[in-house]
């Protein structure tokens, strides 16, 4: 039998294409950002001659829904830069143990790599997709998008006002995330707490928004994962702008998406479409009036 080497499967492929593109988007420093991908039985059966199960690294819970299952996942610490470079170092193909309870080594991580230190919240966000659509979502993707970030420092975090901004940001985006952005207040990262938190809101968005981190996506495959992320990411960049040049001074009214939603057919998250407008923080608001005030006192008394 001639060798089938997995470096040159579609999977290693797609996953190569994709983190190099989020890499090109600036949106990957460093170690920044991680992937995993579901591979069906019967894409992984023709390389699984050529696999050997090595580690097994215990999970935080017991994952008995995803027994059996194939995941494609970045490395731990590894540079998305350098995945197109070496996808058997960077990269590695997991199995969730016949109990549930252990992440075994199938294929990658070559030189004592692990996957990457969000594995709970994939596997905890795979899951979650699973109960709610068999299946169909195989992608959850995650990065550190420069204008998502920098709006959770100014937008009142509440998923609603954030879905409703980024809606308003590009008209594309209540055709593309019709239910809208899920927001966690900060956590630590890498913990099975974040993990949970994470997958509960996959539940209902596909995208879900870690404020001062970064972003994940779920997505059927590669493609639209990063599809999500980059529309938002575009969205919260022209925000940004907007921000910068002194607010908006006209937008898209809700009769506009109501409109939008209604051509495209699409229901749209209730909470987003019945808000008039979105707002910064209140504490920002507050801190900047403060702030304000204290110059006032300052040109006037000089101190
Ligand atoms: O993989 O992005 O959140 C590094 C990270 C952790
Ligand atoms: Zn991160």
């Amino acid at each position: 039998m001639t060798a089938l080497s997995t470096g040159e499967s579609w999977f290693v492929a797609a996953m190569v294409k994709a983190t190099g593109d989020m890499w090109s988007k600036g949106w990957d420093e460093r170690n920044g950002g991680n992937i995993s991908l579901r591979l069906a039985d019967r894409e992984v059966e023709p390389y699984l001659p050529f696999w050997q199960r090595g580690t097994a690294w215990p999970l935080g819970e017991t994952m008995a829904e995803l027994a059996g299952q194939y995941f494609l996942v970045t490395g731990s610490g590894k540079y998305f830069r350098n995945i197109q470079l070496d996808p058997e170092t960077n990269l590695g193909v997991i199995r969730i143990s016949s109990d549930g309870r252990t992440a075994e080594q199938m294929w990658g991580y070559r030189g004592g790599g692990v996957p990457t230190s969000e594995l709970p919240a994939h596997l905890k966000s795979h899951r979650a997709r699973q109960r709610q659509n068999a299946g169909r979502s195989r992608v959850v993707m995650h990065c550190h998008a420069t204008n998502l970030i920098a709006l959770s420092y100014v937008l009142e975090l509440d998923a609603a006002n954030v879905t409703r901004a980024l809606w308003e940001g590009s008209t594309e985006c209540l055709v593309v995330f019709p239910e809208g952005v899920g927001i966690l207040d900060w956590m630590v990262p890498g913990t099975d707490s974040i993990g949970d938190a994470t997958a509960e809101l996959f539940a209902s968005h596909p995208l879900v928004l870690w404020p001062y981190h970064g972003v994940f996506a779920v997505g059927d495959d590669l493609d639209e994962s990063f599809g999500l992320i980059d529309t938002a990411e575009k969205s919260a960049e022209i925000l940004v702008k907007v921000i910068s040049m002194g607010g908006a001074r006209q937008t898209m009214t809700t009769q506009n998406l109501v409109d939008l939603a209604k051509r495209f057919a699409v229901e749209p998250f209730a909470a987003a479409i019945s808000l008039d407008g979105w707002c910064l923080s209140k504490t920002t608001e507050a801190l900047a009036s403060a702030q304000d005030l204290l110059h006032v006192r300052q040109s006037m008394f000089g101190r």
